[in-house]
């Protein structure tokens, strides 16, 4: 078990992040709940992961799944209660699990009881917790729009104001200018550290710097003193571990984000190469293939980047993105081999990976019905794209291969009734392919796509280089082969992985000749490397 009140222990821990409205339903209302959560602590403790990143839980209308807060120091009821909580993080940590909160602190639900109030009038002590502009219904300050289509600003004719919000309008942005809204976060920090959570995960932290009268939202100028103060103020209790959702973030910010004089964050969620695969100036849903060179270019810039100098988060999946095997590796033919060659690629590197729920099954993308999407995003680009003509069946497609539902469908724990997640009809409906598709059958298995991910899990733990060793590229310019070595003083590690659906030729280098395999999706064999063939190898060095 790590020592978790050591500063960086999270450099020798792999997350695991928890859809808790998806993850399992305890009482067959269809919803995933805190007491679903506490009967799959024993799942997560065999797969070796050191916390769970919990989604929202708190109260809230569930207009964007609780990332509209309405109560920070309240969980919603069908989640479950306070002792649930209390409970859980009791029951985690029994089992060497920390419980790692999400933080929304851009903006909260237009139910929260400040919002209310400072609907009720321009003189309300609560109105300057959020954002406003004087205005007629028909002019708003500017054209700044939000991220779930339609404008900013939302006008309030009884106030003659608008608000602004970046999301839904049911999710106003908070004034962070206001020192009494920063003093309220950060108590409210506490009331959690207070109860046992050890670490945070800060949604949308690049925007809080906003100056939306000059129409900047990420990175503004206020971001970095904010954090500073925030950092100070909330987390640097010892051991905290904190990772900032940072879309803006480049390399040079993220070595501020994650200074290792612990100024601000332990690390971002970039997503540098989660951009890479859609047109520059389009939106996710403009999609465009992926380039293996660049994926690789991407890589090897961030692990040499922040080497020394900061630290990387690992990620290829979470709640807002779809399935990465449908996306990068097949999830048809060779569903497995490329699962587990694409978890190789990213958990050999430098970084503390993070696995989303079910990933480590190769749960796979979904098709459903427009209607049957619950998520805002997906219904707000549908009806924006269809209205300005666009085809609905490229809209369609679009949603296929990129809707967030894709990674919100239950967890699929095993070939019974609704996978074994809900007794009642699951809030969004369940992949078909649960059958062939789920825990029960993969404990069974060890060539199963989760005993490879705890391997791998439990590999990083044993030898050093994984956490150490430098990242160098080796045959960068091949569009099917990504290869790399990590290398220490003492050890070095080469990792290989087919990126294709074909066999291509391939010769280990002469330093890694005699190499100890550690792991690998097929048998070993020499002078080529087969459909997504992914192979670990280690070895001592000579001094
Ligand atoms: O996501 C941030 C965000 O910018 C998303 O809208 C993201 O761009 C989009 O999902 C990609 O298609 C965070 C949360 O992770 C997300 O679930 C919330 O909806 C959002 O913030 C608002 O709180
Ligand atoms: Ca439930």
């Amino acid at each position: 078990m790590l020592d978790k009140k050591k500063w960086g222990w999270w450099r020798d821990a792999v997350f695991y992040q928890v859809y808790p409205k998806s993850f399992q339903d305890s009482n067959g209302d269809g919803i995933g709940d805190i007491p679903g959560i506490i009967s799959r602590l024993d799942y997560l403790q065999q797969l070796g992961v050191d916390g769970v990143w919990l989604s929202p839980v708190y109260d809230s209308p569930q207009v964007d799944n609780g990332y509209d807060i309405a109560d920070y120091r309240a969980i919603w009821p069908p989640m479950g209660t306070m002792e649930d909580m209390d409970r859980l993080i009791a029951e985690a940590r029994a089992r060497g699990i920390s419980i790692i909160m999400d933080l929304v602190l851009n903006h909260t639900s237009d139910q929260h009881a400040w919002f209310q109030r400072a609907l009720q009038s321009r003189d309300d002590p609560y109105h300057d917790y959020y954002i406003w502009r004087d205005g007629t219904p028909d002019a708003p300050p500017n054209g700044l729009r939000a991220s779930f289509g339609g404008s900013a600003w939302t006008y309030v004719p009884h106030l003659g104001q608008y608000y602004f919000h970046q999301f839904a309008p049911q999710q106003p942005d908070l004034n962070w200018d206001n020192p009494t809204v920063r003093r309220e976060l950060y108590d409210m920090i506490r009331f959690w550290v207070d109860k046992g959570v050890e670490g945070f995960r800060l949604d949308v932290i690049d925007v809080i710097g906003k100056d939306p009268d000059r129409g900047v939202t990420c990175n503004g100028p206020k971001l970095h003193p904010l954090l500073d103060e925030l950092s100070r103020e909330a987390f640097r209790e010892e051991g905290l571990v904190t990772v900032g959702e940072a879309w803006g973030a480049d390399l040079e910010r993220a070595k501020r984000y994650s200074a290792l004089d612990a100024s601000e964050l332990s690390m971002v969620f970039q997503f540098q190469h989660i951009l890479l695969d859609q047109l520059p100036e389009g939106e996710k849903w403009d999609m465009v293939p992926l380039r293996l060179t660049a994926l690789k270019r991407c890589a090897e810039h961030w692990q040499q980047g922040l080497h020394g100098q900061g630290w990387n988060s690992l990620f290829l999946d979470n709640h807002d993105l779809p399935r990465i095997v449908s996306r990068w590796g097949d999830d048809t033919t060779y569903r497995v081999q490329s699962a587990k060659m694409l978890a190789t690629m990213l958990h050999g590197m430098e970084g503390t990976p993070y696995v989303y729920q079910g990933e480590e099954l190769g749960m796979t993308n979904i098709r459903l019905p427009i209607q049957a999407y619950a998520d805002a995003e997906t219904q707000c680009v549908y009806a924006e794209r269809v209205a300005r003509g666009d085809p609905p069946e490229e809209v369609m497609a679009s949603i296929y291969a990129r809707s967030r539902d894709n990674a919100r469908t239950p967890m699929q724990w095993s070939a019974e009734k609704n996978a074994g997640f809900s007794q009642g009809d699951p809030w969004l409906p369940v992949n078909p392919n649960y059958r062939e598709i789920n825990v029960q059958d993969q404990l069974a298995d060890p060539n199963s796509i989760l005993a490879y991910y705890r391997s791998l899990i439990a590999l990083r733990k044993r030898y050093p280089v994984f956490r150490d060793g430098t990242f160098t590229l080796l045959e960068p310019e091949s569009e099917k082969l990504f290869v790399y070595t990590r290398q220490t003083d003492t050890e070095q590690l080469l990792v290989v992985c087919n990126f294709t659906g074909e066999t291509v030729p391939y010769e280990r280098p002469a330093a890694f000749a005699r190499a100890e395999r550690l792991l690998g999706n097929y048998d070993p064999a020499g002078g080529a490397l087969r459909p997504y063939e992914a192979q670990l190898y280690y070895q001592r060095r000579q001094a």
